[in-house]
């Protein structure tokens, strides 16, 4: 993207002063991000994927109900709302994102003296991750709108399964036959995954507004390395709270990386679990229904389940969701990710016992 067109798409934002320097910002895989400085300022500029998120401006409309909500929690408890929840900056019209041609836009203050880490390499980070989640629910329990739905049935496993029978029925890539063991994972746990959605479904899981990419990197800190805020609300969606949980287990704990080709390497680090385990429950415990607490330890093993699911259906289409760097990437995340199932699984009985002791 030149630099005159980015000053061009900064003029539409009411900014404070105008642009004086754009310059790119990460490595995201799903939307371009930008710093602009003003002689103020700093804000985050960002394209967003529009093919991932077909509906820029119900994310929007999503992200600034849920970041109202949370400014009013804060401004409540005495604190500083522009450096304890994302403030987005709407155009100079009013609206939440600027539309150039094909590409939405929409900007954000950035959040001075701000830190972010990429790995709960401490007891402390994956505490602090945890109290950074749990923080977020808690000031969201009492938020009963509900959220448009800016992913179809991201963590819905019965939605999933229809994908999956679909993908099965058409074996686009020829893959299916080779895959005999892998399509087993899968089957085999097919009635006890739904069981628990059955669940949300039902009502007895309620739902609430939940993040969805509830890794570290998506909390900002502060020198202290205490929580800021959460960030990248592109995803908050209505769902089970559980599923943000689940997620953040299954990236937290993971000794190996997510497309590791040492099994070997990959397990559930217990001592992980029960750092976040600790932190969240701290922030969240309070709001949390019994039904909750109960199936806090499964929704790890239930993300995870997915998460196998999504890889080796991706595998089986063809390759078409997922970045791979290589033909068997997806087959390779499908056997690291199932590893961690299993490690979680071996492990389920002292999950539940530790969640249970900290509840
Ligand atoms: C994608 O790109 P990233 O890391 O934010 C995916 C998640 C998966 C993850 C697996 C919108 O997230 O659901 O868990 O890859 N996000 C979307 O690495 O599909
Ligand atoms: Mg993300």
């Amino acid at each position: 993207m030149s630099n005159k067109s980015l000053f061009d798409i900064a003029e539409h934002f009411g900014f404070d002063a105008p642009a004086t320097d754009i310059r790119p910002l990460g490595e995201g895989f799903i939307n371009d991000t930008y710093i602009v400085t003003t002689a103020k300022s700093r804000y985050i500029l960002q394209r967003k994927n529009h093919i991932v998120f077909p509906d820029v401006e119900a994310m929007m409309d999503n992200i600034w109900r849920v970041t109202a909500h949370l400014k009013a929690k804060v401004v409540a408890a005495g604190g500083d709302p522009e450096r304890e929840v994302l403030t987005v900056i709407p155009t100079n019209d009013g609206k939440l994102y600027h539309r150039d041609g094909e590409n939405f836009w929409a900007a954000s203050l950035f959040i001075e003296g701000s830190v972010t880490h990429n790995t709960a390499d401490t007891p402390r980070l994956a505490t602090m991750g945890g109290k950074g989640i749990g923080k977020f629910q808690a000031m969201l329990a009492d938020f009963d709108e509900l959220l448009a739905e800016v992913i179809k049935g991201f963590h819905n496993i019965r939605w999933r399964f229809e994908q999956w029978d679909k993908a099965l029925a058409e074996d686009k890539a020829g893959r299916k036959a080779e895959l005999t063991e892998e399509i087993g994972w899968i089957e085999s746990r097919r009635a006890k995954m739904l069981a628990f959605w059955e669940l949300v479904e039902r009502g007895v899981l309620p739902m609430r507004v939940t993040h969805n990419d509830t890794k570290l990197s998506n909390i900002l800190f502060d020198q202290n390395d205490d929580v800021l805020c959460v960030i990248d609300l592109d995803t908050v969606m209505s769902s089970t709270s559980l599923n943000d949980f689940g997620d953040a287990i299954r990236s937290y704990t993971n000794t190996g990386a997510e497309d590791d080709t040492d099994l070997s390497r990959v397990s559930m680090n217990i001592d992980t679990f029960r750092h976040y385990t600790e932190g969240y429950l701290s922030e969240r415990g309070s709001t949390m229904t019994a039904s909750e607490k109960e199936w806090l330890a499964f929704s790890a093993l239930y993300i995870t389940f997915e998460q196998v699911l999504r890889f080796l259906m991706d595998y089986i289409d063809g390759d078409t969701y997922y970045k791979t760097a290589y033909p068997t990437h997806n087959l390779v995340r499908t056997r690291a990710q199932y590893r961690l199932l299993q490690s979680m699984e071996e492990q389920y009985d002292t999950m539940q016992q530790i969640a249970k002791s900290l509840i």
